[in-house]
């Protein structure tokens, strides 16, 4: 069976407004822009190289359908549920949460179709109608905690397919792995205290949200070793990621043996991306990809279900994300990464001292998995 691929045209749709780092005041001559960060011509691009590129004909496509409120309040609490269909309903939209995160009318819908398109792809993964699953949907949710949004994220995808699995499908133990270069708050918050869902997060240190995901943050009570953090000194590129993922993060999954691998993907640790100071290149994202599907086929047989975070950049996102699909699906569509002679003479291939020694702090949390 194949590797299942979400996208869905209303995904292109999400309205974030005009501002720089939303919303645009001018008492603050922060000037209205027309391609704000989180425009979702980004994710469309990237939509849009895998298509033309020709790997779409290798995926087998996954309708997302709308997530339903019941899906929603596993993992969200009314109150916050409500506040985004009320704001939804505003004239000109709402705001997740954070008063930078704004969403348009109607966003509510797109929002539930981007955690239905996670359901989705965790779904024929788990009733294995397909192998892995890529879903490529917007906006993204790896900050969103239980009562609020923030981080241009209104409900938190990822986490919503993983109690889905649980809840619905009867997986037992979910591993989330998220490598969006911002810390992944959201799931950490909402299995803080939980050891059936592992969540592990590689991320540049204090990047976003302020001062969440040190090292030392690591769950409470029963899930006390369940919250593991990675956090990176900027500047690293593939090197410092592939050493995270095979000292780190593979041996966390091996210690607790998921029965479901949910990745929040985010390519915002890239070396064009506006947002973040890491440096990977689409080469580094293929060997994260590489490591993930080899894990996943040690450990669940293969059952791996990519959901889209962040990226930020509209020339080098669609270039990451191909080569990570292709990985997935096994196939090279022969196309290199176009921006390959820019970026690969600018570093991050070699592993320097303060780089391994962020990584290895992190090394022993994983003798207290299981
Ligand atoms: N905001 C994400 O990529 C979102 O993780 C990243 C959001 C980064 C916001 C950056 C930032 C501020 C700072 C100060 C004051 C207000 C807002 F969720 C994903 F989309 F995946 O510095
Ligand atoms: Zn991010």
């Amino acid at each position: 069976t194949g590797t299942g691929y979400v996208w869905d045209t209303q995904y292109g749709w999400v309205d974030t407004g005009t501002g720089g780092l939303s919303p645009a005041d001018a008492t603050k001559l922060l000037q209205p822009i027309a391609h704000p960060f989180a425009h979702p011509d980004t994710k469309r691009r990237l939509h849009e190289l895998i298509s033309a590129s020709g790997l779409l004909k290798h995926l087998e496509p996954i309708e997302a359908g709308l997530a339903s409120e019941e899906d929603i309040l596993r993992v969200h609490d009314r109150a916050h549920f409500d506040r985004i269909v009320a704001e939804s309903a505003w004239p000109k939209g709402g705001d997740a949460g954070d008063g930078h995160s704004p969403f348009g009318k109607g966003g509510h819908q797109i929002a539930m179709l981007a955690a239905g398109g996670a359901i989705a792809a965790a779904r024929a993964v788990v009733e294995g109608s397909v192998k892995n699953a890529y879903a490529l949907v917007n906006p993204p949710g790896h900050h969103a905690e239980r009562d609020r949004g923030m981080g241009f994220c209104i409900f938190n995808n990822a986490a919503i397919a993983a109690s889905y699995a649980r809840e619905v499908l009867g997986v037992q133990k979910v591993a989330i792995v998220d490598w969006d270069v911002h810390h992944g708050n959201g799931a950490e918050r909402i299995f803080w205290k939980r050891s059936d869902v592992l969540n592990v997060s590689v991320h540049q240190e204090n990047c976003f949200p302020a001062y969440s995901g040190p090292v030392t943050s690591r769950g409470e009570g029963e899930g006390f070793g369940y919250s593991v953090n990675i956090p990176l000194p900027p500047g690293g590129g593939n090197a410092v990621y592939e050493y995270a993922f095979r000292t780190v993060v593979i041996p966390a999954l091996r210690a607790f043996q998921p029965d479901l691998i949910i990745a929040a993907s985010g390519y915002d640790a890239s070396m064009m991306d506006p947002l973040a100071r890491m440096m990977v290149r689409s080469d580094g994202y293929e060997n994260i990809a590489q490591q993930m599907l080899d894990v996943a086929d040690e450990v669940c047989g293969g059952r791996l279900v990519l959901v889209q975070e962040g990226g930020y950049s509209p020339y080098y996102v669609p270039f990451c994300g191909l080569k990570v699909v292709e990985r997935m699906a096994g196939v090279s569509t022969g196309f290199d990464d176009a921006y390959f002679p820019i970026v690969s003479t600018k570093g991050g291939d070699v592993l320097l001292d303060h780089e391994k020694a962020a990584v290895d702090a992190a090394a022993p949390l994983v003798s207290d998995i299981r």
